[in-house]
């Protein structure tokens, strides 16, 4: 299956959501169509013009945004302000903003965190679910990917990761990375955002191309994407427990949804989207046997694909 063609959105604004924080919102499709909101990686990854094309633009209101700190959004990289729950109240800052009643969610890595912590808040604004990628934000998860685990995949792309960071400091990168990515030295700074970037841009597809890693090398995106990341792993998304996402799957059970995974993910091993399926067995769940993390993998775009068609009847 094809991605449907680049359009433009019909309609973009500027939100003010605090005092300090404004962020940019963009509508493509149809204005009558089915509304869904986009959430993106990261967190701040940011969206891509790429993503509306995961939705029929006859049969879809596409609504996506920048995340607090990442890409349109301002101020740049800032953290003050910059939470879990400061996402969800933007979500539905933006729904009331836009009058509408439900939408769907579609939600893949990060996003799909935000998507079950937005959902199981305001379970009747949503009218079904797309999550792929799943994260939850276990400790297992984080020390997976930060510490010890997918290192042993990507031995390589890792000796990478650990330049910035001195030897004697090792023992917890992400205390590490925290320390210089939030500090003043501007060169240091970039220098780790980049590193730090770059190892999630050089694990997240089954296999490697070298153009798209690059793209996680630039200053801002890695500068954005870097110390948000880090700044809400530091604090566990600020869940109140480790298993928070999966102990509050009670409240949106009832709601139709999907979960797509890649069987060979790096970033997210699919125990995660197992256990979540575990606790939401209404969902459909679909492992990709040959793709990793990347929303542009096709099996991972095919069943995306599959399912966009499938809701904008829900
Ligand atoms: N971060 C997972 C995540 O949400 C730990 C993510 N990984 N890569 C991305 O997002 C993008 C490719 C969307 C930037």
């Amino acid at each position: 299956m094809e991605l449907f063609p680049n359009i433009e959105p019909f309609n973009t604004f500027n939100l003010p959501v605090s005092d300090l924080h404004t962020i940019y919102v963009e509508e493509s499709g149809n204005k009558n169509g089915k509304p869904v909101i986009f959430l993106h990686g990261g967190p701040g990854g940011g969206v891509d013009p790429k993503y509306r094309r995961y939705f029929d633009p006859e049969k879809w209101r596409i609504i996506m945004f920048d995340q607090r700190g990442c890409g349109k959004s301002t101020p740049f990289a800032e953290l003050e302000e910059n939470t879990t729950w400061d996402l969800v109240s933007d979500i539905e800052k933006i729904r009331n903003h836009l009058s509408i009643d439900q939408w769907v969610v579609f939600g893949g890595s990060w996003g799909s965190t935000l998507s079950l912590a937005y959902s199981q808040t305001h379970p009747d604004s949503c009218k079904g679910l797309i999550l792929r990628g799943i994260f939850l934000v276990r400790k297992k998860e984080l020390d997976w990917f930060y510490q010890e685990g997918a290192n042993n995949i990507f031995p390589d792309r890792w000796e990478s990761f650990l330049e910035p960071i001195p030897v004697e400091k090792r023992d917890n990168l992400m205390q590490a990375y925290y320390e210089i990515l939030t500090g003043e030295d501007h060169s240091k700074k970039i220098e780790a955002a980049k590193a730090w970037s770059t190892w999630e841009g050089s694990t997240v597809r089954l296999l490697q191309d070298e153009n798209f890693i690059s793209d996680f090398s630039d200053d801002k995106f890695a500068e954005a994407f870097a110390r948000i990341e880090c700044h809400y792993f530091m604090n566990n998304c600020w869940l109140d427990s480790d298993n928070h996402l999966i102990e509050n799957m009670h409240k949106i059970r009832h709601i139709p949804g999907v979960i797509i995974h890649g069987r060979y993910d790096i970033i997210c091993p699919v125990i995660q989207a197992w256990d979540l399926h575990k606790a939401w067995p209404e969902a459909d769940l679909h492992i990709i046997p040959d793709a990793g993390h990347s929303i542009f993998e096709d099996g991972i775009k095919n069943k995306i694909l599959e399912y966009t068609d499938r809701f904008s009847n829900l």
